[in-house]
């Protein structure tokens, strides 16, 4: 998949699958808005690293925006209302995001979508997700977008049994990501973040992830 990176123009898009596409640098000329935005969601839920039900902290260090948020402990995964460690409601989501968020989806064939739930996680370098899927949403028929900020990060893209061999595909700054119908329930994950600079993230990757959870 990698090797396909030096055939795309700028702007293309990059089939995944039937129902998962790459929107190429789609996000770029919202990024001055999105960053700031980014800024006051973390001052009002900052940046925590969660435990999973196995005892494990996680890598990446999240929050949430929007009526739902993405939370992981001891007792499992779920969506809440309201921030564990505020005890307060999630920031509300940014326009910005939305707008964003609805864009692509309609762009890769999902009108009509509304999320709910904005998970934003930042990988400083080594950290990782592995492979996993997301199952916690109540409808698997919404898609899901992803925004890639920052640091480029190699995607792996599996099948529906954890066994199954991973693609792997670069995701660079500005990059969004839509995946829905078939494709919803695919193992996926990022592989360690590698070292290097970025002008507006530094030594970081951040992602926003899209979901119509609740
Ligand atoms: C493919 N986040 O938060 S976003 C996650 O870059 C998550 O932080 C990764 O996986 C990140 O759950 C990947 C891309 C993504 C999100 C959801 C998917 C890909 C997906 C659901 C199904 C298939
Ligand atoms: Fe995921």
């Amino acid at each position: 998949m990698d090797s396909f990176d030096l055939f795309e123009p700028t702007g293309a898009t990059l089939r995944l699958g039937n129902d998962a596409v790459v929107l190429r640098e789609f996000a770029l000329g919202r990024v001055g808005e999105l960053f700031p935005a980014i800024v006051a969601v973390e001052a009002a839920s900052p940046l925590r690293r969660m435990v999973t039900p196995g005892g494990l902290t996680m890598s990446v260090a999240s929050t949430n925006c929007g009526m739902l948020g993405w939370v992981s402990d001891q007792r499992g995964y779920r969506y809440t209302s309201v921030d564990p460690e505020t005890r307060k409601p999630w920031p509300a989501m940014p326009d910005v995001f939305a707008s964003l968020a609805t864009l692509a989806a309609a762009e890769a064939g999902f009108p009509g979508f509304e999320p709910d739930a904005c998970l934003i996680n930042h990988y400083a370098p080594g950290a990782r997700m592995s492979l996993h899927q997301d199952k916690n949403e109540r409808d698997f028929g919404a898609p899901i977008v992803s925004v890639s900020l920052g640091l480029s990060a190699t995607f792996l893209f599996g099948g529906h049994e954890r066994t199954d061999r991973a693609a792997r595909v670069s995701l660079h700054h500005g990059d969004v990501v839509v995946w829905g119908g078939a494709d919803r329930l695919r193992y996926h994950g990022i592989m360690p973040l590698k070292s290097a600079q970025h002008p507006l993230t530094g030594t970081e990757r951040i992602n926003l992830t899209f979901r119509m959870a609740g």
